[in-house]
């Protein structure tokens, strides 16, 4: 049945290449010294990748953790990952630059940075699903005009598919993961449309700040029906 062949063709080749465009995040640069990401196209396939401040993610066609997977660990840096082997250095009030590969125009949301304590063990141990977020930056629609409207994504790729997350200058010095995400609600009107994008560095924070904020475990910084996950916004 030549037909059938031939739209099935076409549906894989789409979805392919939808899922191609999706991003990651390249580095990110702190005072000058930049920190390579977690580059799942090559260290997934290396014998001993490098030791990164990225933590390891297995989401190899670069996709996205869903609504359905907001009470898995999956939830907390991305697909099956793992403590990242290296760390970054930043002094509290400090801006930590993140550049990600690319960024699909049609993908509109918010921008969300997290940290979380990995207490005085170090991030390299800590067990992830112990973690605990605070949020200290969040953006997402900017202007409505004209839906979608203009969304923190937006001006995401204006930048050059980069962000900018400063570090609260009254943060207690330690060892914290950055969270920093996308979530694309182009099909969030649909239950489970949503898509998480998390990507996780592990920090040294420096300084004599003292503020340590509580925070909530990464399986419960969402459900799948918040009221943003279920909004069409298109
Ligand atoms: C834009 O980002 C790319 C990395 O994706 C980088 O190589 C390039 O230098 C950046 N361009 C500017 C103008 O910063
Ligand atoms: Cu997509």
């Amino acid at each position: 049945m030549p037909s059938f062949t031939s739209k099935t063709f076409l549906a894989i080749f789409a979805s392919a290449a939808s899922v191609a465009a999706h991003g990651h995040v390249k580095n990110i640069v702190i005072n000058g010294a930049s920190y390579q990401g977690y580059d799942i196209n090559v260290f997934p396939y290396t014998q001993n990748p490098p030791k990164v401040a990225a933590w390891t993610a297995s989401n190899t066609d670069n996709g996205f953790v869903g609504p359905e997977s907001f009470a898995s660990p999956d939830i907390i840096c991305h697909k099956n990952s793992q403590n990242a082997g290296a760390h970054a250095v930043v002094a509290a009030g400090d801006k930590v630059f993140v550049q990600w590969d690319t960024w699909p125009e049609s993908h509109h949301g918010p921008v969300i940075d997290y940290l979380a304590s990995c207490g005085s063990q170090g991030c390299e141990t800590v067990d992830k699903t112990s973690l605990e977020f605070f949020k200290i930056a969040e953006a997402g629609l900017i202007n409505g005009a004209n839906a979608p409207g203009q969304w923190a994504s937006d001006q995401l790729i204006a930048n050059n598919n980069s962000w900018m997350i400063q570090i609260p200058s009254n943060i207690a010095p330690g060892n914290y993961v950055l969270r920093h995400e996308i979530i694309a609600l182009h099909s969030a009107g649909d239950l489970n449309g949503a898509q998480n994008y998390p990507q996780c560095f592990s920090l040294v924070v420096t300084g004599s700040g003292t503020a340590r904020p509580a925070g909530v475990k990464g399986t419960a910084l969402y459900t799948a029906s918040d009221e943003g996950f279920l909004k069409r916004i298109l």
